[in-house]
């Protein structure tokens, strides 16, 4: 296992649109073990390739109390059922370490992907996933949280990130 690095605001990597993935393979599997191993080890609750520098459309995350579900999703789409029906999250990421936000998000989205083995999955998720896989969609598009706020807020981050 290799504990892998986090890009941290305002790297501009963090901007890249990431890839489809195409070939389900062996390097595939270690790099999504990889990355579980590494946002254990940061503490956090989901982790998209694009923040280890890695521009393919990959996610992993663990949403269980007790750390013991990892889950991983490739290629994962979210549709928006209804555009009324909102949920705000106080939401953090790695890749802007300190910098928590109330952020406001589609509630209502069914959510399609592939497992590791390149199979087909879909379902119409609940809670913390909802938040979690639209935050983690958005780094895969090359979005931040902080792009949900303030120029203000944006610039005094930027500037503080500078220090
Ligand atoms: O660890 C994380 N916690 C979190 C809390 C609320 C909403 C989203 C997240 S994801 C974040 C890890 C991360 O930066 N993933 O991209
Ligand atoms: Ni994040």
């Amino acid at each position: 296992m290799k504990l892998l690095d986090i890009l941290t605001y305002p790297d501009p990597r963090l901007r890249t649109v990431a890839k489809k993935v195409n070939v389900f393979d062996k390097s595939l599997k270690n790099l999504s073990e990889n990355m579980l191993y590494t946002m254990y080890e940061a503490e956090g609750i989901g982790l998209a390739a694009s923040q280890v520098d890695v521009h393919i459309r990959l996610i992993v995350m663990d949403l269980s109390e007790s750390k013991d579900n990892p889950m991983v999703f490739v290629n994962p789409e979210v549709e928006i059922l209804e555009n009324k029906s909102h949920l705000s999250y106080r939401e953090g990421c790695l890749s802007v370490p300190g910098f928590y936000e109330e952020i406001t998000r589609p509630d209502k989205i069914k959510l399609t992907w592939q497992d590791i083995e390149g199979n087909q999955h879909s379902t119409y998720p609940e809670g913390l996933l909802t938040v979690c896989i639209q935050h983690e969609i958005d780094h895969l598009e090359g979005k931040l949280m902080v792009d949900y706020v303030s120029r203000l807020k944006r610039e005094r981050l930027k500037k503080k990130a500078a220090k």
